[in-house]
Order: C-alpha cells, then sequence, then structure tokens
C-alpha cells in the first residue's frame, strides 16, 4: 500500500469499511482517498489536483462546495437542524417543493421528499400501485422496467432494474418485466439522438403489453437516458411514443431522471428536453448539488387527487409512505440554494451551448484502439470499451486507474468509461480531459 495515498491511515484502519460498489480489496490494498474538492476539482492525498469528470456520482454539477450551498446548510443547521416530517411541517419543504414544480414540466404538481434515488424508485413503484388500487383496479400491479436500466439498489428498484449484476445475488422481489434497451450497434458513434430502433422496440412494447394484458400492469419504468448502463441514448422518436403507448393502454409513465433531473441534458429535465410529460417523474442527486442526500418524486395532481379522494376522514394519512428524513430541513436549504443557483447561472443553458464542443471532442476519440462505441448528449457521454477474452470488466478499471495517476477522476462500470461532466466545466477542461482518455485507453 503507497502509504500517501491513504491520507494516513493504516491497511488495518481501512478494514472496517465496507465500501459500496467497490472492490474492496483492491481498494484496501492501493486506496485512492479525496481529501478535499473545490470546483471541479477534488484534491487526493498527495495534494494532487484531480479533475471530477463524473460530478461527483452524476451529483455536482454546480461545481463543490459552492458558498451559497455551504452558507445556506450552515445557516439551517443553526435556526431548524431537524422538523419532524410526519403530521407536522417546516416552511422551507414547501418553499422546494413550489421550485421543483415549477422548474418541472407542465402537468407535474404534487412533490414527495425522500433522501435518495433508489428511494425516489420504491416511492414511485409504490405510488404506482396504490394508485391503480385507490382507482378500483386492483390487478394492475406488474412493474415494466427495461433492460440496462437502473433504478438504485431496493427491492423494487432492483426488480424493475436491468442491469444483471446488481440482480444476480439477490432473487427476485417484485412482480415485473422488461423490455429491451435502445442500445443497437447499427447507432454506433451517434452524436445525441439515434436513428435507428423506435419502431421495433414499440413493437415489442405492444407485445409485452398483449402478453400480460394491460389490466394487469402498474407502470412503466425508464431513464429518459440510461446513465448508470454507460450512457444509453434512446433512438429519435421513442421517448414520444412509448408515452402514446402508455396512454393507449391506460399504464402510468414513470421517468427515472435521477441523472437527467436539473441540467445534466441542457433542459432543466429530461421530459423538457425531449417534450414528453411522464405521470410520475423521479429525482435526487443534483437536487441539492450532492451537498446533503436528497430526492424528490412529482406527481400528476390526476395521482394526487385520486389518493385525497380516497384518503377517508381528512385526519387520516392518505399515503401510508414516507421517510424520518423526508423534506429534512438541511437538505431543502441545500436544495433551494442549488436550483437557485442553476437558474440563475443558466447553467442547463451552459450545458446545451457546449454540448456541441463536448460532443465533438469525445468523438475525436474514434478510432483510437481499443474502443467500440461512443455516445452521448448534453454533458453525459458513454464509451464502450472492446474487453480482455472473459473480463468484460477489466478494461474500463484499467483505464479509470490510468486516468487517476494523469489527474482524472473516471467512472468506469461494465464495459464502459461514463463522462457527466461538471455544469462549469470549460473548454480546455474537457480537452485536457478527452487527452487523458486518449492516452488512458491507448
Ligand atoms: N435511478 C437512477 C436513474 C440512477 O442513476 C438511482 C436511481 C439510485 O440513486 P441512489 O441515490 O439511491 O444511489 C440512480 C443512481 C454511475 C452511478 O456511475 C449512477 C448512480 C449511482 C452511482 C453511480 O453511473 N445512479
Amino acid at each position: 500500500m503507497r502509504e500517501n495515498q491513504s491520507a494516513g491511515l493504516s491497511r488495518e484502519q481501512l478494514e472496517a469499511y465496507w465500501m459500496p460498489f467497490t472492490g474492496n480489496r483492491q481498494f484496501k490494498e492501493d486506496p485512492r482517498m479525496i481529501v478535499a474538492s473545490e470546483g471541479n476539482y477534488y484534491i487526493d492525498a498527495e495534494g494532487r489536483k484531480i479533475f471530477d469528470s463524473l460530478s461527483g456520482l452524476w451529483t455536482c454539477g454546480i461545481g463543490h462546495n459552492h458558498p451559497k450551498i455551504t452558507e445556506a446548510i450552515a445557516e439551517q443547521a443553526r435556526t431548524l437542524d431537524y422538523a419532524p416530517a410526519f403530521q407536522f411541517g417546516h416552511t422551507k419543504a414547501f418553499e422546494l417543493a413550489n421550485r421543483v414544480k415549477e422548474l418541472t414540466p407542465e402537468g407535474l404538481d404534487y412533490v414527495f421528499f425522500t433522501n435518495s434515488g433508489s428511494e425516489s424508485a420504491e416511492t414511485s413503484l409504490k405510488m404506482a400501485r396504490a394508485y391503480w388500487r385507490q382507482k378500483g383496479q386492483p390487478t394492475k400491479t406488474k412493474l415494466i422496467g427495461r433492460s440496462k436500466g437502473y433504478h438504485g439498489v431496493n427491492f423494487g428498484g432492483i426488480s424493475v432494474g436491468g442491469i444483471g449484476g446488481n440482480r444476480k445475488l439477490f432473487g427476485q422481489a417484485v412482480d415485473a418485466d422488461h423490455l429491451s434497451h435502445t442500445l443497437f450497434s447499427e447507432n454506433a458513434y451517434t452524436q445525441g439522438l439515434p436513428e435507428y430502433g423506435t419502431d421495433h422496440l414499440i413493437k415489442e412494447f405492444e407485445e409485452l403489453i398483449a402478453l400480460h394484458d394491460a389490466s394487469n400492469i402498474a407502470a412503466l419504468i425508464i431513464e429518459p437516458i440510461a446513465g448508470s448502463a454507460g450512457v444509453v441514448v434512446p433512438p429519435k422518436g421513442y421517448l414520444k411514443k412509448v408515452r402514446e403507448m402508455c396512454d393507449k393502454h391506460n399504464i402510468l409513465l414513470i421517468f427515472d431522471e435521477v441523472i437527467t433531473a436539473f441540467g445534466r441534458m441542457g433542459s432543466m429535465t429530461g421530459a423538457e428536453e425531449f417534450g414528453v410529460t411522464p405521470d410520475i417523474l423521479n429525482m435526487a442527486k443534483q437536487i441539492t448539488n450532492g451537498a446533503i442526500p436528497m430526492g424528490a418524486v412529482i406527481t400528476s395532481s390526476e395521482i394526487y387527487d385520486t389518493f385525497m379522494a380516497a384518503g377517508g376522514p381528512d385526519y387520516m394519512v392518505e399515503l401510508p409512505h414516507g421517510y424520518t428524513y423526508s423534506g429534512h430541513p438541511i437538505a431543502c436549504a441545500a436544495g433551494l440554494a442549488s436550483l437557485e443557483i442553476l437558474e440563475q447561472e443558466q447553467l442547463p443553458q451552459r450545458v446545451k451551448e457546449l454540448s456541441g464542443y463536448f460532443g465533438d471532442a469525445v468523438h475525436s476519440l474514434k478510432g483510437s484502439d481499443n474502443i467500440l462505441d461512443i455516445r452521448n448528449y448534453g454533458f453525459a457521454a458513454g464509451i464502450t470499451l472492446a474487453s480482455y477474452p472473459g473480463e468484460p470488466a477489466r478494461r474500463p478499471y484499467e483505464v479509470a486507474m490510468k486516468a487517476w495517476e494523469k489527474g482524472v477522476y473516471l467512472r468506469f462500470g461494465g464495459d464502459c468509461v461514463a463522462l457527466g461532466l461538471p455544469f462549469t466545466t470549460e473548454k480546455h477542461e474537457i480537452d485536457m480531459l478527452v487527452d487523458v482518455l486518449r492516452e488512458s485507453i491507448g
């Protein structure tokens, strides 16, 4: 172990922490400790400046340690550190709900707070099932997800999720089926939305509905752009046609926008960017710029009104669901500050303006050894790497370790590396990043 990379902790001191989604054995032998952050950079244990090419874990688009967010958190901790989430309120939760409503498409009106993307997924799936019961259609229970989809790690989320490695150890928990993913070799190296695939995918959706019958299906949950699976961009027209199919068959459409909400696509939401409004939209990550855990689910009035109408006497709880930390005051303060910065500094617009430059830069890697595909939208990109025989995950890991040596934090997973730039990234940083990628992959 290189002592200077462990920030002074001994090998023994590294043992107790079971790290999430991490190769624990490898990390503890060769730690990559981060000790500070500022703007688009981390500082590692050796004092090196490391470019944050995934904005944390798609969380910190505004850049790290923004003084307005830091101050909002400190001020809230001094004023009201916690208030009970059930049966009592505090003003910031109402303020933030209104802000979220303003920033999401018309037709989405009621905000339920969670603490993570996984909890947003569970909340949306439970709402969908409960909605149909309250409408008097209790057989509508089946949930449809999509291959390569990621909806967090709780049992509902992995049941509709489509990343095999996240499912295989846990068994199927909730009744679910899956659509095919939207990654086609025909669309390799497309910038933005690809051409091929919509008709075929929609036909498949129709067949799946025929198989189960719409009377048994509660909802379809998809990411407008699948992030975790390596930035999988849907073909042109796909999301609109999916919306039409859901309308035709009375199936709720849930957009999991945990990655795409609040700027990443060059708009406030993927729904806005692609002109498709779901019945339920899930958020997390960028809502507080990652500074405090928080998630949220926004629904149509139709869904909220259904629960209110079926709620019985008005002192009764209409939806028996919620978390101790739903709408946590400090998270709300961080959320209000983050959303204000996104708007005031026009960061989604900035992403839109620079996304062409970014796209050209990443696609300039086409032709490099070991690259099979490059995809991008807004400030997100995925690069599929050629695998070593029988070891699909090894090359991305090796590439990311090389990049780390060269001063770039790079996300690796499956057979891909992924980029999710801070919205404040400058052109020279994009150039630097692509140079590091070229050297690390080659
Ligand atoms: N839904 C989506 C679409 C996500 O991307 C979650 C739900 C779960 O969120 P929580 O907050 O419970 O982790 C996510 C999370 C990656 C990466 O490298 C992506 C996520 C998390 C960590 C890493 O792509 N997405």
